[in-house]
């Protein structure tokens, strides 16, 4: 099997910082002041940064930026301009990041930001190993009812038809999803909410990678295991962002391992 081509090569040199389910939202102002100061204090002087999804707690079109939306562009730009590569991935709340449509009469999210948007999961040479970079949510097979909902709202005809309504009527619906994502979260077990271990081990041996970096189940942790093949792995759970819990920060890799958090 040919090892797919990386998008990306990163050298030994260079800081990267990694981040991702920051869940901005104008009902979680702490939060959100947590997490976009630590984006600018801690990816300044970062050769790259990479925004692994769940940037928002709700997306529903590039039209609807808010407030907060507009700072976190501003904060990514002035990154930018002092030298630093910005890279977003959408996450499950924010799938419709970026996407175009012709009722939408506003610019694409990453452009307002600096930045450019990949794909999910994408497969970058990071400090000379084959790193996946993914959001997470695609590897969490054991919840069948997510994945059929991840796979209906990733059709192009169904995010066009959403985007083709109102932003009030598109910001009603993104509420009710919510609402209902949230009182189905505390039925389900745990285990669900997870990854399952095969799908991460298939996705990565799909890219022939020896480093899986993602975000999303909310359990950050630095994982090391051999794989049945003997393959030695590691996975990279990014953490989420909530000031109160005082959960949240960025991953600073450093010649070819991340940095102690503090
Ligand atoms: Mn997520």
């Amino acid at each position: 099997m040919n090892a797919p081509p990386v998008q990306l090569r990163i050298a030994r040199e260079a800081r990267v910082a990694f981040a991702s389910d920051l869940h901005l939202s104008v009902s979680e102002p702490d939060t959100a002041e947590m997490a976009l100061t630590a984006l600018r204090d801690q990816a300044r002087g970062c050769a790259h940064l990479f925004l692994l999804g769940d940037l928002f707690e709700m997306w529903v079109g590039d039209d609807g930026a808010d407030a907060l939306a507009q700072r976190l562009a501003s904060l990514l730009s002035d990154l930018a301009l002092e030298g630093t590569h910005l890279w977003l991935m959408r996450g499950n709340r924010d799938f419709l990041l970026d996407v175009q449509a012709p009722q939408l009469h506003a610019a694409r999210f990453s452009s307002r930001c600096s930045a450019t948007l990949l794909d999910d999961p994408c497969l970058i040479d990071l400090h000379g190993a084959r790193t996946l970079l993914a959001h997470g949510d695609a590897y969490c097979t054991d919840d069948t009812v997510y994945q059929q909902w991840r796979a209906t709202c990733r059709q192009p005809a169904w995010q066009q038809a959403m985007l083709s309504r109102s932003l009030a009527e598109r910001e009603a619906l993104g509420r009710q999803a919510r609402e209902h994502s949230e009182a189905g979260k505390r039925e389900q077990s745990d285990a669900l909410m997870d990854v399952n271990l095969m799908a991460v081990e298939a996705a990565m041996q799909a890219a022939q990678a020896d480093q899986l970096i993602h975000g999303h189940t909310h359990r950050p942790a630095l994982h090391r295991w051999r794989d049945a093949s003997g393959t030695e792995r590691t996975r990279l759970v990014l953490p989420d962002w909530d000031a109160r819990a005082g959960r949240g920060h960025v991953i600073v890799w450093q010649d070819g391992a991340p940095l102690a958090p503090g």
